[in-house]
């Protein structure tokens, strides 16, 4: 493009992110808002599965939107103007996506982020790079950064980072050291002690980095607006000496400031491997000493220890100030950037009322907890589905009685053969084809105040009336007055004469193993005058099963009145019917879809269809 071959990366570099990076996208794109460019510095992110897509980012406090593409192919042909791309494939595909990159002529720079790139292929790939004038960085690296004008990756941290060494705008300083955290370090010192950063490359790590010290530096040396050049090296590697070769040659002229890290490492007996693959001295020369020895003789500028390289940074860049060959650029105030609500939240910086409370379960933590209770010890203890229950509905831990009565009505209730109203929806349901969920809430969906869903009612009619002091006939007698069914009394099948066995074991339990049964008695009381008048008029099992749950609320110790009455108002104990009828509704929808039955029609002679009444329709408005 327009700029110079020194100049890879200006304020309208555009680049494509190879691999879904969102983090590292949201950095970059906050980096150039910081920056003050025109529009942002990725144009598109190329992902190979998926399909093609796009995905939301901020740009300041507006939102913007980014394409992810599947192929590069098709990223450089919409996006003409991009020249780079930054590469987060791994050790895996970051061979062939950067042999893909390379096919590509208008794609000039290449940034290679994965760690534990074979070497042989690290170094097919700069052999081919440097074939075609393509500028690789990395592999096992951030970046680098052009302050003012473009981010690679995660270069430079995090965005206080960036701000506090005032990366959003050009010093005069360029620099290539190894590694990012070397080059934060340099950043933030050259912020201190010079008017700052005017690029920073960080070659990686590894033996065979696609581009070396030297290259960056050249490259500082033919670009007119950077004056000044730092070389943060390391021991392992002879990389240093080419760039102590280019000074000796007079190839590089420029005031270099350098200090190869690792001095301590004649402190060991042997020899040691340092973070990066290549620092390690395999000979005198490749020790940090012998190269801040070597460079020093060179004309560089060393000094004698690490904590004084702000010292001659500060020396040599007021020197060049002094002289006027670096005019220092008025200070601007970058833009405020807005804080990532997550991060703002982890500094305590914000406070925000929730939308929802939720009380009953956590599953944020290391372990699942239901009310309190570690999913494990939900095992551990035995507590059973009725346990659960107690915790998941009620907060707390209900004596053994409780919570296996509540497993007996789960388990009675399961199931009361096909022909109820609410299995037949489910398997007319099944047989019009539908899934097991459509099947199963269509049968729940039946559940109301006469099939099932009268437990509700029952626990409020018959708690009411007693706690009134009606006797049973008089209860009776008001509900007739006022031309209410009692509800939890009557039964389409069972009777006195064919009694419902289920209700007959719960009352057994709750006789047994209640602390008291007063309502249960009180309602027993009722039926006796109930079936007097018709033998079907049954303390029913939704009944019953109300009646004995109120009595647990009240007397089981576990709830206060206060509770006690409010479980009964906001509709828990149909609850435990829909729970346990569940279980029956979806065997009925597996047995249909075993029996693979066929679409179902009711037959039309067993519907009474009388239209005698319903009047002619009649045409409204004009005849032509
Ligand atoms: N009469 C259950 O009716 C049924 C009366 C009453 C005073 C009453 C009816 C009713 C209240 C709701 C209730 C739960 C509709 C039932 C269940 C689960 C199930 C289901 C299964 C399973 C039955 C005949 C005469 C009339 C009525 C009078 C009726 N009920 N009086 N209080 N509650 N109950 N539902 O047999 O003078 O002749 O006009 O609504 O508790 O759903 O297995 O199927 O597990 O799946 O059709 O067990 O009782 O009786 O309506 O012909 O009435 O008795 O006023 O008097 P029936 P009807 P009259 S358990």
């Amino acid at each position: 493009a327009s700029r110079p071959s020194y100049r890879p990366f200006d304020a309208e570099t555009r680049a494509f992110v190879y691999g879904l990076q969102p983090r590292a996208i949201q950095g970059m794109l906050d980096f150039d808002y910081s920056c003050k460019r025109s529009r942002p510095s990725v144009a598109a992110m190329i992902y190979p599965f998926g399909g093609h897509h796009i995905q939301k980012f901020y740009w300041g406090t507006r939102e913007t939107l980014l394409p992810v593409y599947t192929s590069l192919a098709e990223a450089v042909g919409k996006h003409p103007d991009v020249d780079v791309v930054v590469n987060f494939a791994s050790s895996r595909s970051v061979y062939s996506s950067t042999l893909e990159c390379l096919e590509h002529p208008g794609i000039r720079a290449i940034a290679l982020i994965a760690e534990g790139v074979p070497e042989r292929q690290a170094r097919e790939l700069l052999w081919r790079a440097k074939d075609k004038g393509v500028l690789i960085i990395g592999p096992a690296t951030v970046g680098g950064i052009k302050p003012g004008c473009f981010r690679i990756g995660n270069s430079g941290g995090m965005m206080d980072n960036i701000i506090s060494s005032k990366l959003y705008r050009p010093g005069s300083v360029g620099y290539v050291s190894k590694s990012g955290g070397m080059s934060n370090e340099l950043n933030n010192i050259l912020s201190l002690f010079t008017n700052g950063t005017y690029e920073g490359i960080a070659i990686g790590g590894d033996r065979y980095p696609g581009t070396t010290f030297i290259d960056h530096l050249l490259r500082y040396e033919a670009d007119p607006a950077c004056k000044m050049l730092v070389l943060l090296g390391e021991v392992g590697g002879v990389e240093e000496y080419a760039v102590i070769d280019a000074v000796k040659r007079g190839e590089i002229k420029k005031p270099i400031v350098a200090w190869a890290i690792g001095t301590c490492a004649k402190m060991f007996t042997t020899e040691v491997q340092f973070g990066h693959a290549g620092s390690m001295a395999n000979s005198d020369s490749e020790t940090a000493d012998a190269k801040n020895r070597a460079m020093r003789a060179a004309g560089f500028i060393v000094p004698d220890t690490f904590e004084q390289l702000p010292d001659v940074l500060r020396a040599t860049y007021s020197k060049l100030a002094q002289e006027g060959t670096i005019v220092p650029a008025r200070e601007v105030d970058p833009p405020v950037i807005p804080m990532d609500y997550k991060w703002a939240q982890e500094l305590g910086l914000i406070r925000k009322p929730a939308a929802f409370i939720s009380t009953i379960s956590d599953e944020r933590g290391q372990e699942l907890m239901y009310a309190g209770m570690r999913i494990s010890d939900v095992f551990k203890e035995e507590i059973g589905v009725g346990g659960v229950v107690s915790l998941l509905w009620f907060k707390r831990r209900l004596p053994p009685y409780a919570t296996k009565f509540i497993e007996m009505v789960l388990m009675l209730t399961a199931d009361h053969g096909p022909a109820v109203s609410g299995a037949m929806n489910t398997i007319v349901t099944t047989r019009a084809g539908k899934d097991l969920i459509s099947s199963l809430t269509s049968g729940l969906l039946t559940i109301g105040s006469r099939f099932g869903g009268a437990l509700d009612e029952a626990a409020a009619m018959f708690s009411s009336a007693k706690d009134r002091g009606l006797t049973p006939r008089e209860f009776v007698d008001e509900s007739r007055k006022a031309n209410r069914l009692i509800s939890g009394i009557g039964h389409k099948i069972k009777s006195v004469n064919n009694p419902d066995l289920r209700v007959e074991l719960v009352k057994r339990y709750v006789m047994e193993n209640f602390p008291s049964h007063s309502l249960l008695d009180y309602a027993l009381a009722v039926e006796k005058v109930t079936t007097a008048k018709k033998d079907t008029l049954i303390l029913n099992v939704d009944g019953c099963i109300a009646v004995c749950f109120v009595d647990l609320l009240r007397d089981s110790g576990a709830f206060t009145p206060e509770e006690a009455d409010e479980y009964i108002k906001i509709g828990t104990l149909n609850g435990l019917f829909v729970l346990g009828r569940s279980i029956g509704f979806i065997g009925h929808h597996l047995d249909q879809k075993r029996l693979r039955a066929p679409l179902y029609r009711h037959p039309a002679d067993d519907i009474f269809i009388n239209m005698a009444d319903v009047p002619q329709p009649r045409v409204l408005g004009k005849m032509q």
